[in-house]
């Protein structure tokens, strides 16, 4: 068989096995994973190296509208080379219902917005923010026949938040169409109530953001979330989940057969918190919904990675800039205020360096379990397996090459999304992606990042299995 490109004698990770062997590549796809693969047309030397699936990110925001007066800063382009270099090969970032106009509508003009422009491929869940009878009865039906088959509904913020009413009624229609929901589990009466309380108390930092939507917010709106699973029927993922209060319900609804999967992102795991206390404008770098919280509540989430409670670990990337007339710095006039900064962090490019060092090189994860919830969980949850999330025979040759070892200090200069900053600077990584292969073409090779912009394609959902 001729091989358009062997990876050789590099150590390959999948989310079950280690073992050293080349890949073979043909066509965009893997051929073959053995020793001693005939000669290819490319040839990698890859001793040394980590040989793993290329990452699914299932949560980011890309070109989504405004959000209160701030706007995303990464486009396709942006984050999708940013994915890229961090060793990711498919995003899934959300369509976002618009006040008039048609899901279709919104559907087709993403398609247009990543077309041209993405670098490596994506599919799309939908957000849905105005619940009708026309959408539940002809428009999700036939997205859910089309292949969109997961749709974000919110627990809260002013514009997105549903009433349980509705979204009973998403969660049956999901139901019925094979489809997954997924939940941003807030109260969001709770966090409006709390929030007017500390304005009232002059409290209006930015250290009462955390405040305004404590663990009990997440938990009350958790287990809400999984008792309307419960009553319709329907699958749901909870995501982003920040508490150990949340985790708790995810438990509860898991070990009573309660369809319920669960998400959480680095800015959890890592306890990013007391940041939001830092000095000046500095803790807006840190302001995310729901908020970060403290090593203890992180402690909990690591415990639930490594029990399965959580299927992913997603960046939840939302880069709104720091500073300029659209960041996050100008929208709480003088002073910051807690309600005033657009909530949401960049993490497309680092979410796989900080999961491993955090994860793999403290010993906290196996490699295995990494690969399984940074690539190949996300995968199978929202039907992109096994073209996605997998280095098995048949597979699309979504590969990351890593260098373990080698230790370096993570730097937003040395980051390629459009964002301004990242709130991990100056953390130390021990691995790091060094060359990232999409369909079996090299887009990332120790600091050169292709210019293909436009090669990522559309990778249809299946049933979410
Ligand atoms: N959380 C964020 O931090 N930003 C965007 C949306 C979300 O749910
Ligand atoms: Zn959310
Ligand atoms: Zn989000």
């Amino acid at each position: 068989m001729r091989l358009d490109l062997v990876i050789r004698n590099g150590t390959v990770v999948t989310a079950s096995d280690e073992f050293e062997a080349d890949v073979g590549v043909a066509e965009g796809r893997i051929v073959a994973v053995a020793r001693d693969l005939a000669k290819g047309d490319q040839e990698i030397d890859a001793t040394g190296l980590l040989v793993m699936p290329g990452g699914v990110d299932a949560h980011c925001h890309v070109e989504e509208p405004e959000y209160m007066g701030a706007r995303l800063a990464d486009d396709f382009v942006a984050a999708t080379r940013g994915a890229a270099c961090g060793g990711t090969t498919t995003i899934m970032p959300f369509a976002n219902q618009l006040p008039g106009k048609s899901l279709r509508e919104v559907v087709e003009d993403y398609h247009g917005r990543a077309q041209g422009k993405a670098l490596i491929d994506y599919a799309f869940h939908l957000i849905l923010s105005q619940v009708s009878a026309p959408l539940i009865g002809q428009e999700l039906p036939a997205l859910i026949a089309d292949g969109y088959r997961s749709f974000k509904v919110f627990m809260t913020y002013p514009g997105y938040m549903l009433e349980d009413a509705q979204i009973l009624e998403v969660m049956d229609a999901a139901r019925r169409g094979g489809a997954l929901t997924m939940v941003h589990a807030e109260n969001g009466h709770c966090v409006h109530w709390l929030g007017q309380r500390l304005e009232a108390r002059g409290e209006t930092g930015l250290g009462a953001f955390a405040e305004s939507a404590p663990p009990a917010v997440e938990r009350e709106a958790t287990h809400r979330a999984i008792a309307l699973a419960e009553i319709t029927g329907a699958k749901v993922m909870i995501v982003h989940v920040s508490s150990g209060q949340a985790l708790e319900q995810i438990r509860w609804g898991q070990d009573r057969g309660i369809p319920v999967l669960a998400e959480t992102c680095p800015q959890y795991l890592l306890g990013l918190g007391p940041h939001l206390h830092e000095p000046g404008w500095e803790a807006a770098k840190h302001v995310c919904s729901p908020p970060p919280r403290g090593s203890d509540d992180a402690a909990e989430l690591w415990r639930g990675l490594q029990q399965g409670a959580f299927q992913l670990v997603s960046s939840d990337h939302c880069p709104y800039r720091f500073a300029g007339t659209d960041g996050k710095r100008s929208q709480g006039g003088e002073r910051p205020h807690f309600r005033k900064v657009p909530p949401g962090l960049p993490g497309l490019e680092t979410r796989l360096p900080l999961l491993y060092h955090e994860g793999v090189a403290q010993g906290r994860l196996t490699r295995q379990q990494f690969v399984a919830v940074t690539a190949t969980n996300p995968a199978r949850v929202y039907g992109l397996y096994p073209r996605k999330g997998s280095l098995m025979p048949g597979a699309d040759a979504d590969i990351a090459l890593w260098s373990q070892g080698e230790r370096r200090i993570l730097r937003h200069a040395d980051l390629h999304d459009d964002c301004d900053y990242t709130p991990y600077e100056g953390r130390e990584l021990s691995a790091w992606p060094v060359v990232t292969f999409s369909r079996g073409e090299k887009v990332w090779d120790r600091g050169w990042v292709s210019n293909a912009a436009g090669r990522g394609r559309h990778v249809g959902n299946r049933s979410p299995s």
